[in-house]
């Protein structure tokens, strides 16, 4: 397919027809992204996380540049690496707008605390939670098992007939699994409204990418199929804007379905319980290379190269490349945290489900 061609070919790019506000918008996001990840790492010292916290660390560009493209009625489907999806989407229609198709932040500090207030009523610690209202799927541990349930949200929008799209994020692993292949085979063959966008972050677990694929490129699993299947620059939040818009624009007219794969790298361990683990499989330089380009320091120096921010401006928050033990408030614009402080009073006030709700959702009365 010569969709990747042709975005290559077109002068004018989508994030030509950014205003200045989304550009700093875009770049204000990634610092929330990576803050929210920083944040819980020192609030599970304080003991107010219980469970593994799942690194997003270095890939924010994918989340924040994919969602950025889409519009309030489009359906994600989140797993267990995107947790700032959940609040991310649709944030571009205000940060305390209660009627954004996201989840708020309160609910989503709820939800990492395990309190009483959270979508999965402390259930759960992590993104096994969705909202048909906000048009987020319900995510699972199942690796690639909630791509066929995406294909059928599309199939219904389809029927529909409207221009909504279905919006799945997997990593490079979950592609090797049947359910990858068999839900895009369904999307394909039915024309369905569905992006598959691969974060490949080179591992999955213990197991490289060179592992579970025999193909240059993850994105050339869309050969198959005969479907776009095209590769972003995953530390670039405007690479990966610029595609995603040309592929979601490419599913609205009613096209079919794409794999956009984004290639990043996997900051720390799979989840925190593996982080001194990960450093005995993966050599430090090819540690080192995947993290050398920071999403915040890519993006910074494009706004300052296009005379978006001034230099200055620019410098203010420098939290590239620093670990949660390296970044203090002084690294993140001042909005940022507070909108974080704000989800975290809340989730500290709010209480513990009553042990009789044990079996709520689980038995119908
Ligand atoms: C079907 C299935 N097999 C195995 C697992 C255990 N598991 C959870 S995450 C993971 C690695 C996933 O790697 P990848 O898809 O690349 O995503 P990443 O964690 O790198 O974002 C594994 C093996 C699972 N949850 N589901
Ligand atoms: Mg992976």
């Amino acid at each position: 397919m010569s969709i990747g061609k042709k975005l290559t070919e077109t002068k004018k790019l989508p994030r030509h027809s950014l205003t200045r506000e989304d550009y700093l918008e875009i770049f204000k996001q990634l610092f929330l992204a990576r803050y929210f990840d920083i944040r819980l790492i020192k609030e599970k010292k304080r003991g107010r996380l219980r469970g593994t916290l799942y690194s997003s660390h270095n890939q924010e560009a994918v989340l924040v540049g994919t969602l950025y493209a889409l519009n309030p009625e489009d359906w994600i489907s989140p797993i267990h690496r995107d947790m700032p999806a959940f609040f991310l989407k649709d944030l571009k229609s205000g940060w305390n707008n209660p009627e954004r198709k996201g989840i708020s932040i309160e609910q989503i500090i709820c939800q990492v605390f395990g309190k009483v207030d959270a979508p999965g009523r402390a259930r759960d610690n992590w993104s096994h939670i969705g909202s048909r209202e906000k048009k987020i799927i319900h995510s699972t541990s199942m690796l690639a098992g909630t791509i066929p349930v995406a294909a059928g949200v599309a199939l219904s929008e389809k029927m529909r007939g409207s221009d909504t799209v279905v919006v799945t994020y997997n990593g490079e692993g979950s592609t090797a699994r049947g359910d990858f292949h068999e839900a895009i085979n369904y999307a394909a063959v039915k024309k369905l409204p569905m992006i598959t966008v691969i974060e490949n972050n080179m591992w999955a677990y213990g197991t490289h990418v060179s592992e579970v694929c025999n193909t240059p490129d993850v994105a050339d699993r869309a050969k198959g199929f005969d479907i776009p299947g095209i590769v972003a620059d995953g530390q670039d939040v405007f690479d990966v804007y610029d595609k995603m818009s040309q592929l979601v624009e490419y599913a609205r007219q009613g096209n079919g379905p794409s794999i956009l794969e984004c290639k990043t790298y996997r900051a720390y361990g799979h989840g925190d319980h593996d982080d001194n683990r990960a450093d005995k499989y993966r050599p430090s330089e090819d540690v080192n290379s995947g993290r050398s380009r920071d999403p915040l320091a890519v993006c910074r120096e494009y706004l300052v190269n296009e005379n978006i921010l001034g230099k200055d401006d620019a410098n203010l928050y420098m939290a590239d490349n620093k670990s949660a033990s390296q970044a203090s408030d002084e690294d993140f614009p001042e909005e940022v945290i507070n909108y974080l402080k704000q989800g975290v009073d809340f989730a500290i006030n709010s209480g513990l489900p009553e042990a009789e709700e044990g079996g709520m959702w689980v038995f119908k009365e």
